[in-house]
């Protein structure tokens, strides 16, 4: 017979079975389970010194709460009624202070020393190589900055392998906090008051971040990626970043028809390109947005000076790619909704002109 005392145990087991599967499926893309930071991994050592030592602890202490029952129980059935080695002896008295208090110490001590040293390799203050980056939080998006270098991206970090690198943390509106899983623990941002952590690692990668502190409506689209370059690769890709954005190239007007069919597309797009920067120029997006080399200087916006180079759109919401940047363009509310901007009403036409600009922010 199938009794409540079974079935609980059952429908337990199985949610705890369904509740893992949803972990391994993130580990994916980002979990701490497989550090490859130097922060990370002292955290990691922490915390499965601390699971195996508990797993540990918890079978001896079952496993003697076990023996005591089946003891108990034959004593009972055997209808003894001597109780004279409960309770007293040498032996019991040596078993508790070792059992409740000894081993306890020893454990705890451990675990306590264990942490201070998790604590000095992970320390925000610890020396770090060369670059630094600042990172600004806002709802519910992440402004990058190498002030070094004049750059200014969002949404994606990136840093050479081999070299620890310092964020410099704030935010602009509420407290967020930096996570990236696989690298590094969290740091929180809050607003008027910098905060500071490193990150490090020796391999070459793409690290899913996230924010870690509940920070209104898309606190769960607040996401970034953290891109590990080799350091030769490292400099291509900040290098490109310093460059202001395109002019867009000038179509030539007195390209007399007929001589060089092969020029016409290309005229065509840098036509539609032209259009598309004076479109953008003119509507409200410099209000909100930053081309460098333009006269679009908003900050309340991601800069857009390179957003064609960016794996991501929104945060980590979608991949970028020219469908999703026309249906953000179009309506970011039915995408992230409660985000800070507006949707428009431009035409057709100045819709394509305005996404074939944006494409070419490369
Ligand atoms: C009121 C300010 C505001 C206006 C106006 C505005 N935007 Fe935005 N835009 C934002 C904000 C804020 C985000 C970030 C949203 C998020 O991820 O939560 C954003 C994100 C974007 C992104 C994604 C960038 C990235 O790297 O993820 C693009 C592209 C973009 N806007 C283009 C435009 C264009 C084109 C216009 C004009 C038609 C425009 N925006 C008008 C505030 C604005
Ligand atoms: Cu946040």
């Amino acid at each position: 017979m199938i009794g409540r005392r079974t079935v609980l145990p059952l429908i337990a087991a199985a949610t705890g079975a369904v509740l893992l599967g949803g972990c391994a499926a993130a580990e994916e893309q980002q979990s701490p389970l497989n550090p490859v930071g130097r922060s990370a991994e002292a955290i990691d050592v922490h915390w499965q010194t601390m699971l195996w030592t508990g797993a540990a602890v918890w079978v001896i202490v079952v496993a003697m709460m076990v023996a005591t029952l089946v003891r108990r129980r034959r004593r009972d059935s055997a209808g003894a009624d001597d109780r004279r080695g409960e309770g007293g002896g040498r032996g019991s008295v040596l078993f508790v202070a070792l059992a409740g208090a000894v081993i306890p110490a020893v454990i705890i001590v451990g675990i306590t020393v264990q942490s201070v040293w998790v604590l000095q390799e992970t320390d925000p203050g610890q020396e770090v190589d060369g670059t630094t980056i600042t990172v600004t939080g806002h709802q519910y998006w992440w402004e990058v900055e190498y002030p070094e270098h004049g750059v200014v991206t969002a949404n994606e970090i990136h840093i050479p392998t081999g070299e620890r690198v310092r964020l410099e943390l704030s935010s602009d509106d509420v407290v967020h906090s930096v996570w990236v899983p696989e690298l590094s623990g969290k740091t929180d941002m809050v607003p008027g008051r910098a905060t500071n952590m490193w990150l490090e690692t020796d391999e070459p990668g793409t690290y899913w971040g996230q924010c870690a502190e509940y920070c209104g409506m898309q606190h769960a689209l607040m996401r970034f990626i953290v891109v590990v370059h080799e350091p030769a690769e490292f400099e291509g890709w900040l290098e490109a970043q310093t460059q202001h954005a395109a002019e867009p190239p000038t179509p030539d007007p007195t390209g007399e028809p007929g001589i060089d069919p092969e020029e016409r597309p290309a005229d065509q797009d840098a036509e539609l390109v032209a259009r598309g920067r004076e479109v953008f120029m003119s509507s409200s997006c410099v209000y909100c947005h930053a081309i460098s080399g333009t006269e679009a200087q908003g900050r309340e916006g991601p800069d857009l000076t390179h957003l064609a180079s960016r794996d991501t759109l929104a945060a980590g919401t979608l991949p970028n790619n020219p469908g999703n940047l026309a249906a953000w363009v179009v309506d970011p509310q039915a995408i992230k909704p409660g985000n800070e901007m507006p949707g428009t009403d431009l035409d057709g036409d100045e819709l394509q002109a305005l996404l074939a600009y944006l494409e070419s922010l490369e």
